[in-house]
């Protein structure tokens, strides 16, 4: 690709030129602002902006380099005050540089009202070596998905070594999450022992590891309760990883008890599953899984768009709802048009 065809739209304040080559050069230097403006551009509706998006992120070499972590939960369990406490942690204790990614499931719909929630993290936001951005569930190709996975390329490119992924346990983040994560925390409330039965059993046999969040005060007993049945459940059910017992940790974000030793369970955790392959595996299959993701996006952008499609889906609405064809026979009938 000639990248000087995209030199109109890219010339920065100081109007000195910042074409693809010098911002590669600027965020494998660590910029927090070409990053910011990569990820921009991979949001933007403009095809050129998207051309050009995809080519920084084919030009990625450090895909891979860091811990990828999830961390999922129901709104008010505490993610990003738990992000806030760990990611400040790792810069200060551990030399760290933490990247945040704040998906937000319902910006799609109500242009982002709860965005500035998403991305409250008031000590992490005041150190140098935090990076801290809310992802747009988008509409187009891949949906969340795909959106994510630019945005950890891109930090990964940016010299990031903790990307951290919050995302509210339910629906198309939840999926993504898994999807592109190494190791996924899983956040519960220290009374959630009671209705259990209702935290899904998909997410559970995805989660490395399980922290009882706002274990603190009165709350302590109820948290050993819950973890008690929890480790008894994580027993019987399989987790992610074959042969590893998953911890159940208590921890209070806003105390910042806890952390620590979580820190530790996750970085014993990476170190094992990297010594024995699973992570190369699982970002192996996480990469075919996002091959299909973006074919059934493609598939079903193209069967929408297609005329005679559209025309044949009005056409069979109305003899569906009057009884003169089946719904079976009527989506085969539309279908015939798509491959005419
Ligand atoms: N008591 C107590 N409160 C906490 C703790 N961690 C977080 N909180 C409070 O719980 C509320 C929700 O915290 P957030 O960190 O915004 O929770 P979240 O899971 O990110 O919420 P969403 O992003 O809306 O899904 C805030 O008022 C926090 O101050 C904790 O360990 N103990
Ligand atoms: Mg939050």
């Amino acid at each position: 690709m000639d990248i000087s065809s995209f030199n109109p739209d890219f010339q920065n304040k100081e109007g000195k030129n910042s074409l693809p080559s010098d911002w590669l050069t600027e965020l494998r230097k660590g910029s927090k602002q070409a990053l910011a403006k990569a990820l921009t551009l991979t949001e933007s509706t403009k095809e050129e902006d998207r051309q050009l998006a995809r080519y920084i992120v084919q030009q990625c070499v450090n895909e891979g380099k860091s811990i990828r972590i999830g961390i999922t939960g129901v709104p008010g369990v505490g993610k990003s005050t738990f992000i806030d406490q760990l990611g400040t942690y790792l810069i200060k204790e551990k030399n760290k540089k933490v990247a945040v990614l704040a998906v937000d499931p319902s910006s799609g719909r109500s242009g982002g009202s709860v965005l500035g929630d998403k991305t409250r993290m008031e000590k992490l936001v005041m150190e140098d070596a935090a990076y801290i951005r809310p992802i747009p569930s988008r509409k187009e190709l891949g949906g969340v998905t795909s959106g994510l996975s630019d945005a950890i390329v891109l930090s990964e490119e940016a010299g990031f070594d903790i990307v951290f992924i919050e995302t509210v346990g339910v629906g198309q983040s939840e999926t993504a999450v898994s999807q592109l994560v190494d190791i996924i925390i899983f956040l519960l409330l220290p009374n959630s022992g009671d209705d259990l039965q209702g935290i899904k059993r998909g997410i559970m046999e995805e989660v490395h590891i399980v922290a009882i969040n706002k274990s603190e005060g009165e709350n302590l007993l109820a948290a050993k309760k819950t973890k008690m049945l929890l480790d008894t459940v994580l027993q019987i059910m399989p987790g992610p990883v074959e042969g590893e017992k998953r911890e159940v940790l208590l921890c209070s974000a806003q105390e910042a008890t806890g952390i620590e030793e979580l820190w530790k369970e996750v970085s014993e955790l990476h170190q094992r599953i990297d010594k024995s392959g699973w992570l190369t595996e699982n970002r192996k299959q996480q990469k075919v899984n996002r091959l299909r993701i973006y074919l059934d996006s493609l598939l079903r952008d193209s069967f929408y768009h297609n005329s005679n499609v559209s025309d044949a889906i009005v056409k069979y609405i109305a003899e569906v709802e009057s009884g003169k064809i089946d719904a079976y026979n009527a989506a085969m009938e539309i279908f015939k048009e798509f491959k005419k």
